[in-house]
């Protein structure tokens, strides 16, 4: 069963950015240029005959292309001893809004999503115990604006263990149309 979830990928100069960020920090599973994306809607576990009418569901879902720009730095768990480090885009409604679109999709598909609130994120770093503390790459560039990031397609990810974490692969490309 293909572990699938919905997501963008990022132009490479906005990887670029973000890759400078990656200091020695005890516990930190840096990711890599390959893995950093911003996850729309986690699937999981997905059937296989469930796949066409995923599919065709997400073909289905509309939205004008929009902009953002890469903006700020935060983590889950507190910044002392954090469980992911991540970077923040603005402004936040046009993704919210193409995730609860592709819920309503998958909803009307049979495909299970989570229901935990919607925190729009890319993540940077996971963190292994103990964790050092991230207090000073937050105090230093909290409110670092890290590029712009035209966004005119969303993308269906594979995500499949590795040895160096998750390694994830574009399955299908949904271009972004009003
Ligand atoms: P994360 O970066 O905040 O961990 C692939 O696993 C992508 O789906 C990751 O970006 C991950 O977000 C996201 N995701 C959301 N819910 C998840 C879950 N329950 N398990 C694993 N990944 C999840």
């Amino acid at each position: 069963m293909p572990r699938l979830f919905f997501g963008l990928e990022l132009p490479a100069n906005l990887k670029q950015q973000l890759l400078r960020l990656r200091v020695p920090v005890t516990g930190a599973r840096w990711q890599s240029r390959h893995q950093l994306h911003l996850t729309l809607v986690f699937l999981g576990q997905v059937p296989a005959p469930a796949l066409p009418a995923l599919l065709a569901a997400a073909a289905g879902v509309r939205g004008a292309p929009f902009e953002l720009e890469v903006r700020g730095l935060g983590t889950f768990g507190p910044p002392e001893q954090p469980r992911n480090l991540w970077a923040g885009v603005v402004p936040e409604t046009p993704v919210a809004e193409l995730h609860h679109r592709l819920v309503t999709a998958m909803g009307a598909a049979g495909v299970a999503t989570e229901s935990r609130r919607f925190r729009p994120h890319i993540t940077l770093a996971r963190f292994a115990r103990p964790a050092g503390s991230v207090v000073p790459l937050l105090a230093a560039r909290a409110d670092t604006g890290f590029g712009r990031w035209p966004v005119s397609e969303f993308v269906l990810f594979d995500s499949t263990p590795g040895a160096g974490g998750s390694v994830y692969t574009v399955r299908r490309r949904f271009p972004l149309m009003a």
